[in-house]
């Protein structure tokens, strides 16, 4: 069996750490494990695993690399971490759990998303309409799910929708899903990533290895996209918002509709979604072209499409408080995603934002307010970053707060009848927050904490 007895060291016991252990165990492999964290502070990776035999290497970054066969990283830490350095200056291969997922397949049917935006809504309502199809589907990845427990259960026929992000596709070698598609590209991680060329690098091995029994969906509307249709040895399924294809999935008198040659096949009117916004429009046009490369039923995508309400913390409606509506838009953790949640709704916004400083770029999003957000309220390490680049732009009603409870409660004081109340951090939640998930449930807590005063 593969890894049997190979020596793997995982570094990271996280979600996907946690996964890959398990999963290790189960292929009978020698297991290596390190976490920068205290064991204190990993209890619940511990109590999970306990049945397993570990060598552990914890509140450390220097982890003893003989004799390590492979080692699988968390998808978070850095490619310049000193350890990763040290292994491949041994040509010690590093791989991510997705890279390993895609070598003990015992299925074909394995689904890559990937995408600066809208990846988890497009993964969640692909994964339903499989499972809709009554296929096995196992949604994992990116989305939350660390994906090697469930592949090392799978059967040959079941379906894996992935949401990979650039983090897992980075240290990817063979991976080779059957169908792949980009929602967009536009700069986010360049930290992480040492800039955008790199980012765009990573994103792209989604299909580097795909060949002509495979399809690349990819979104005409992005130019990125448009740029590397050249690189793409697949089947390249287009889809629009704005344009009428040749071929693809796009937009025709109100309605969406796939084109193939000379055959359009109408899938159901797009105001019948329950989605919000051009960008959630993206989304669904890509699923229904996953959908249609897969060969499914269009009846089954149309009625999955109908009944979809969304997903958590992406444009999330909360309640409505004195004729203010509030949103949750917490995923948006690059400025390109805020700039969509503000495109979804009506003036008058007032946009609670800031962060994680990723490196990002604010002047564009600033731009989009186009009279629409009256009021930006910021906080986090790049407030004064956004505060710089509102200013610049003449934008005068900024206010600094120090946390969610006092931006939520000014956003209510500022509001008035109609107005619509956005969280849409347009950075990440690190230095507040341990994720966006805590955010968004931080600021549903602070709105309805207003109803209780
Ligand atoms: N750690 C170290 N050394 C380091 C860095 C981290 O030991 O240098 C340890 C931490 O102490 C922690 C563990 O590694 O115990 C955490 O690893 P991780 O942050 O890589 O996260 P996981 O918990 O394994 O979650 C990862 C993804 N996280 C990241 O990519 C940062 C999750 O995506 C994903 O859902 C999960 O695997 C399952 O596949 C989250 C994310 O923020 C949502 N993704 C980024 C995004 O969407 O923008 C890419």
């Amino acid at each position: 069996m593969y890894l049997q007895d190979k020596k793997v060291l995982v570094l990271g016991l996280g979600i996907s750490g946690l996964s890959t252990v398990k999963s290790l165990n189960k292929l009978g492999a020698k297991i290596v494990v390190s976490d920068s964290k205290k064991e204190e502070e990993l209890k619940d990776f511990f109590h999970k695993t306990k049945d397993i035999t570990v060598e552990k290497h914890l509140n450390t970054s220097d982890v003893p690399l003989e004799n390590i066969d492979l080692i699988i990283k968390s998808p978070g830490i850095e490619p310049n971490s000193p350890l990763i350095v040290e292994a491949n200056r041994r040509n010690i291969e590093v791989i991510t759990d997705i890279e390993l997922a895609y070598r003990i397949s015992p299925t074909d049917n394995i689904i890559s998303i990937t995408g600066t935006n809208g990846k988890t809504t497009t993964t969640t309502l692909v994964g339903e309409i499989f499972k809709n199809a009554n296929y096995t589907t196992y949604v994992a990845g990116n989305i939350g799910v660390g994906i090697l427990w469930d592949m090392v259960n799978a059967k040959e026929e079941d379906v894996f929708v992935i949401e990979s992000s650039s983090f897992q596709l980075e240290n990817t070698v063979s991976f080779k899903p059957k169908i792949s598609l980009i929602t967009n590209i536009t700069p986010d991680h360049l930290n992480w990533h040492g800039g955008l060329t790199n980012y765009i690098s990573a994103k792209k091995k989604t299909f580097k290895n795909q060949d002509k029994t495979d399809y690349t969906i990819l979104n005409y509307d992005n130019k990125t996209l448009r740029e590397i249709k050249d690189e793409v040895n697949s089947n390249i399924i287009w889809f629009s918002v704005n344009e009428r294809l040749d071929n693809g999935v796009f937009i025709d008198d109100g309605n969406i509709v796939i084109k193939n040659s000379a055959t359009t096949i109408k899938v159901l009117p797009y105001e019948d979604l329950q989605i919000l916004g051009k960008h959630n429009l993206e989304n669904a046009l890509g699923a229904v072209a996953v959908a249609f490369a897969f060969g499914l039923d269009i009846d089954i995508v149309a009625k999955t499409l109908r009944e979809f309400p969304g997903v958590e913390h992406r444009m999330e409606y909360v309640t409505a408080i004195d004729g203010m509506k509030f949103y949750n838009d917490s995923k948006g953790t690059n400025p390109d995603s805020t700039i969509k949640a503000i495109e979804a709704l009506n003036s008058p916004i007032i946009l609670i934002a800031g962060g994680y400083d990723k490196g990002s770029d604010f002047n564009e999003l600033i731009l989009s307010f186009n009279g629409k957000v009256k009021e930006l309220i910021l906080m986090g390490k790049t407030r004064e970053k956004i505060k710089e680049a509102a200013m610049k732009k003449g934008i005068k009603n900024v206010h600094l707060v120090e946390n969610m409870k006092e931006a939520v409660e000014l956003a209510h004081k500022l509001g008035e009848e109609n107005s619509n109340i956005l969280l849409s951090p347009a950075c990440a939640s690190w230095g507040m927050y341990n994720n966006f998930e805590e955010r968004g449930k931080d600021f549903k807590d602070a709105v309805y904490g207003l109803k209780e005063d």
